[in-house]
């Protein structure tokens, strides 16, 4: 949750002007004499704002016509276009009382940081964003806030709090993913297993999360044992090429490999191929790509547990929940499916 020191230095930085800093501070609750102790006191302090956008039920004026920004953090891979897709769809298709924009940050945090200012700048009435990194994005989040605009959180999430800096956050159970990859490890092999981690991006919720819940289930399993993990950044390419240096180090001793997303299992699988290693190789991964799904079923990828990139339908409905005045939860999940040998074929189309 972000902090009234993390507010001082914002100001301090000049990421914040003194009236963003007044009703930010406002929204915490502090006392207008300790906000005048940062600021030397100034008539701006009277006027401290008292819009609370991220508590629910929402006190947002009835207009007959939203403006939505969605500030998406790259397109770097297949599950990025699928839910820019599906945002742009569901809001075309309600473009009478919505306008909807996106911009992209292409891989750079201060880039994401910057559109959602875009975003304020322009005065856009709802901010959706994806944090590309938890930490640095609380602080695009927290001049949302400070500018009276309810921020929604989608797939992944910054490292405030849902429910009071941001209103919620919408995805998946990030933890409940790498425990179900690994208790299907558990339940399905035998014997000593040497294992690589590929890791999604650095600072990444869905990372983080990810090998944490992983390693809840097999680390207390003493015959896993962890050969190397690095950050692959949830792409075919940085797959491949951390694959490619963990084959040249540690060759057939590799039995399993665990991947934070299906790109970089692809990759994996690529650098095993051209490797020229037929061995058996346990593959877990998370996603549920339809390519993927098909490999499951073939029995190239072990265990693959979906993470569904079409948000744009749950988020329009928790939006409009959210504008008729309802009380929104602070994690609205998405539930995803575990796509194993036995029922891959009949779910491929649940794939995308
Ligand atoms: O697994 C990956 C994407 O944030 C849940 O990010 C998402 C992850 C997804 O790039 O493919």
């Amino acid at each position: 949750m972000v902090q009234f020191n993390d507010l001082e230095d914002l100001l301090k930085r000049g990421n914040l002007n003194r009236g963003e800093f007044i009703r930010a501070a406002g929204m915490l609750g502090v006392s207008l004499s300790a906000m005048g102790a940062v600021l030397n006191g100034g008539a701006d302090i009277a006027e401290a704002a008292t819009c609370r956008p991220a508590s629910t039920p929402s006190r947002m004026p009835k207009k007959s016509h939203y403006k939505v920004g969605f500030a998406q953090s790259e397109l770097t891979n297949p599950w990025r276009t699928a839910e820019t897709n599906s945002m742009l769809s569901v809001f075309h298709q309600h473009k009478n009382r919505f306008s909807y924009s996106w911009n992209n940050a292409y891989s750079s945090t201060n880039k994401q940081v910057s559109n959602v200012e875009d975003f304020i700048a322009q005065k856009v009435d709802i901010i959706v964003v994806t944090p590309l990194q938890q930490d640095p994005l609380r602080a695009a989040t927290a001049k949302a806030l400070a500018a009276c605009i309810p921020v929604f959180e989608i797939d992944r999430e910054s490292s405030g709090k849902a429910g009071a800096d941001f209103v919620t956050f919408i995805g998946s159970d990030f933890i409940g993913q790498g425990e179900k990859v690994a208790r299907w490890m558990v339940a399905h092999t035998k014997g000593p297993i040497n294992y690589v981690e590929l890791y999604g991006t650095t600072g990444a919720t869905p990372a983080i999360l990810r090998r944490q819940g992983f390693h809840n289930v097999i680390d207390k399993q003493s015959r896993f044992h962890l050969l190397a993990g690095q950050d692959g950044n949830f792409t075919l390419a940085g797959g491949k090429q951390v694959m490619q240096n963990f084959i040249s180090k540690y060759g057939q001793k590799i039995d399993m490999v665990y991947s934070h997303n299906d790109d970089m299992a692809f990759g994996a699988l690529q650098a095993l191929e051209s490797a020229g290693i037929t061995k058996k190789v346990y593959i877990g991964t998370i996603d549920g790509q339809k390519k993927t799904i098909q490999d499951v079923a073939a029995g190239l990828v072990s265990v693959c547990v979906q993470s569904d990139p079409r948000f744009g339908p749950i988020t329009f409905q928790t939006i409009n929940n959210y504008l008729a005045g309802h009380k929104i939860p602070k994690w609205v999940v998405v539930h995803d499916h575990t796509y194993t040998k036995q029922n891959a074929a009949s779910l491929v189309n649940t794939g995308f």
